[in-house]
């Protein structure tokens, strides 16, 4: 089948280092393989592509991000109920924000997400921006020797270092947090992963879920893992996007964190994220 959209797709780098905003193709209809190809090839170069005036139901949501693989179900965020690969982001007054630290989604499972699609469908007249940061850059950016030291250290992701007991004690919430700490019990990644597409390392150490790395003193792996997760949110490797209804973010969950700011209280914020599962890091 000849492959009209191809020509059509532009992506528009929004700094010297990470994201770019892409257009021409419309994510509401099935992507076909040479799209979604050449979606990926601009992900994994960009490590986050922004898309403009793409509605999209939860249905069209999980449709497109199921074009890159398989999906993952929060085992703790609501989600819709009819479409639960699509996790339900709904910050205000009622419910504040918890995702304003710099972490990459979900790895604390063996086969943390490889691509996370969020869009954006109620936002406040003014902040609720997300930022992204490159964890390559932020690796390439250290000094030879601190690479070597970190290239054969592991670290323990924990689940409940973000998701802790006593935040989910509501009725019926205790039971879903039960069963999910049982599900989700403690992995190892390594320090520094490589990129299982184009080769290129990225610090794979996140303050949300990464507790400790192996084989140093309690201190010593504190003291690093904060330098580590200070090193990655330098506004060098940054990007920051202001959402308008209806702006989709892409972002290569691989070899990025990110922030969401949260400076809009008393207003709120809706958000849908679908959630595509990746490879083991190595
Ligand atoms: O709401 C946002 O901007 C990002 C929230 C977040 O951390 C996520 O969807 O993974
Ligand atoms: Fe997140």
């Amino acid at each position: 089948m000849p492959d009209v959209a191809l020509p059509t797709l532009t992506a528009t780098p929004l700094g010297p280092t990470i994201g770019a905003r892409v257009s021409g193709v419309d994510l509401s209809r099935p992507l076909t393989p040479s799209v979604a190809a050449e979606l990926e090839a601009l992900l994994v170069r960009h490590q986050v592509l922004f898309f403009e005036n793409q509605p999209l139901t939860p249905e069209q949501q999980r449709a497109f991000a199921a074009s890159f693989g398989p999906l993952h179900i929060h085992p703790v965020y609501p989600n819709i109920p009819e479409v639960p690969e699509i996790m339900v982001l709904d910050t205000g007054p009622h419910n504040p924000s918890d995702n304003d630290v710099w972490h990459t989604d979900v790895t604390f499972v063996e086969t943390p997400p490889a691509i996370v699609a969020l869009s954006a469908k109620k936002v406040p007249p003014l902040g609720g921006d997300t930022l992204w940061a490159s964890a390559s850059a932020a690796y390439e950016a250290l000094s030879e020797p601190l690479r070597v030291l970190l290239e054969p250290l592991k670290a323990v992701h924990d689940f409940s270092r973000s998701f802790p007991e006593w935040r989910h004690n509501g009725p019926g919430v205790h039971e879903r947090w039960l069963e999910a700490r049982a599900k989700n019990p403690i992995r190892v990644h390594p320090v520094i992963r490589t990129h299982p597409v184009n080769g290129r390392k990225a610090l794979f150490v996140n303050d949300n879920f990464t507790a400790a790395i192996l084989g140093l003193s309690p201190k010593e792996s504190d003291f690093l893992l904060r330098f580590l997760f200070d090193h990655v949110a330098r506004p060098e490797f940054t990007v920051r996007w202001t959402w308008k209804p209806d702006d989709l973010a892409l972002w290569d969950n691989r070899s990025t964190q990110h922030y969401a700011v949260n400076d809009y209280l008393p207003h709120s914020r809706l958000m849908h994220r679908a959630t595509v599962l990746g490879d083991r890091p190595v």
